[in-house]
């Protein structure tokens, strides 16, 4: 099993889409573990997008995740990181195939509607950014057997 940290980015939130972003990844067969509302601080925007310091999008970037709340989910399952980003599409929703979620609600890469971490590091560098290990509940799920054979 793999964890990864999922936000509903502002446009997710103010669009009204967060239901349908959160039963995508349900259906897919991923489980929500932590699940938070909050608006994103100038200095957690900073270390959450760190890696992107020295892009020219950086600073419209941080101006965007504070600029209204969005929903921070721990999303655990089967490959979770790649099922998650595959269930999102590709990081340009022109580029992103119909039937994902930037594919079907998104036109502007800079309003994509959902973070997704991209690697088994980044993944717990970021769960750890936005969720204390007391906030996450691990619990079985009765139909987890049909959802994957291990
Ligand atoms: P990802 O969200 O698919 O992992 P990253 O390359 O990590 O994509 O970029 C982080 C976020 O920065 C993207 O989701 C997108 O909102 C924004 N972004 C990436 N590239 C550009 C760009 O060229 N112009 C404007 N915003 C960008
Ligand atoms: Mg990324």
């Amino acid at each position: 099993m793999e964890r990864t940290l999922i936000l509903v980015k502002p446009d997710g939130v103010q669009r009204a889409l967060s239901g349908e972003i959160i039963t995508r990844l349900e259906r897919r067969g991923l489980q929500i573990i932590g699940a938070k509302m909050l608006k994103v601080s100038n200095e957690l925007a900073h270390q959450h997008y760190g890696v992107h310091k020295d892009k020219p999008f950086f600073q419209g970037l941080v101006d965007f995740i504070t600029s209204s709340p969005i929903i921070a989910l721990a999303v655990e399952g089967k490959d979770a990181i790649e099922a998650a980003r595959q269930t999102m599409g590709s990081t340009n929703p022109l580029e992103a195939s119909p039937g994902t979620i930037r594919g079907d609600f998104g036109l502007d890469i800079g309003r994509n509607l959902v973070h997704g971490s991209d690697s088994q590091e980044n993944a717990a560098t970021e769960l750890a950014l936005f969720f204390d290990e007391d906030e996450l509940v691990s619990y079985p799920r009765d139909g987890q057997r049909w959802i994957t054979e291990s």
